[in-house]
């Protein structure tokens, strides 16, 4: 754990900022933050993982973490709406890539577990860039390492709460379904929002009820709108740690093509973006987003869609009182 007292640590080293560079040269790191070796301590880590042997449709969301970081030149240090400075108000770092091989997939979740764990239990909070939803289940369980029984707030057009497919407890649509089973979850204040695919049968919607979750369909954004879509969800979630969980398949497939299982009449990427704003003030501990698959990708859309949500994420992690910061 870090030790240092708040009014000794030195102040953020923020993104990038060569007045000769311009942001679409050099390399890209998230949103040109520095490395994590490049400071003393880091609030919070966007950590790549490169990885999606779990994936049961179309494959390569393995690329997901270098297109995402790609689109994030772009993000820029103030949240006009919240009025907060993310990156001044703590250490925002890029840790790079989990080191993650493509055949073993136990492994791979054991490496991405134990990098996660390292940062959680110096005090970072990770957010994820994946890959594709099996990553969650480490990631979950490094957060609940530090910060016990999660309250998981998930966007997707599906569930993730299956069981078994093709023999394999472990895949993409597996990961809340393995993290009830392991204590990882406070089954009392998870939340699935923009649900709409995937489903065969109403006992599969029971099921998932019966882990845990909470369900927002995606048809509700048309009828309730986002105020009364925030309110219900941060009257679920309270003041418990918030684990938020954004498969980019949520955004429908005209704001976000490159996925790897695509569900028409999903949220805008407006939509997703307000009503993450309107989670300001809870006590969010960790975060991924996953399921980018470059190759279905055009013009950027899915990519800046991911960066711009992490980057959403991460302010809402900003400490509280950070508003007016300069
Ligand atoms: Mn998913």
């Amino acid at each position: 754990m870090d030790d240092d007292t708040p009014g000794e640590r030195t102040p953020p080293i923020g993104p990038r900022d060569d007045p000769a560079m311009p942001r679409y040269g050099g390399i890209a790191t998230f949103a040109l933050l520095p490395q994590l070796h490049e400071v003393p301590h880091a609030d919070v880590a966007v950590l790549g993982v490169p990885f999606d042997a779990g994936t049961s449709f179309r494959p390569g969301a393995r690329f997901g973490p270098a297109h995402v970081r790609e689109h994030s030149r772009q993000l820029h240090p103030y949240h006009q709406v919240l009025e907060v400075h993310p990156f001044a108000t703590q250490q925002v770092v890029d840790a790079g890539d989990v080191a993650v091989g493509p055949y073993d997939v136990a492994a791979a979740v054991l490496a991405i577990e134990e990098r996660a764990t390292a940062l959680t239990t110096a005090g970072t909070r990770v957010v994820a860039i994946g890959g594709d939803h099996t990553i969650a289940l480490p990631l979950l369980r490094a957060a609940h390492a530090v910060h016990g029984p999660l309250a998981v707030l998930h966007f997707d057009a599906h569930l993730d709460t299956w069981d078994v497919l093709h023999g394999a407890t472990l895949w993409h649509g597996s990961p809340f379904r393995r993290a009830a089973e392991e204590g990882l979850l406070d089954l009392a204040a998870c939340q699935h929002v923009g649900i709409r695919g995937g489903v065969y049968g109403p006992a599969e919607l029971a099921d998932d009820a019966r882990l845990g979750f909470a369900l927002v369909h995606a048809d509700e954004y048309q009828h309730r709108g986002v105020p009364q879509i925030v309110e219900q969800v941060r009257a679920r979630l309270g003041d418990r740690p918030v684990y938020v969980s954004i498969d980019i398949d949520v955004l429908d497939p005209a704001h976000a093509p490159g996925t790897g299982t695509p569900e028409v009449a999903g949220l805008t990427t407006r939509e997703l973006v307000t009503t993450l704003r309107g989670l300001r003030g809870l006590s969010v501990v960790g975060a991924d987003v996953v399921e980018v698959a470059p190759a279905y990708d055009h013009a950027g859309l899915t990519g800046l869609a991911a960066a711009h949500v992490a980057w959403e994420v991460i302010t809402l992690m900003a400490p509280p009182g950070s508003a007016g910061v300069s």
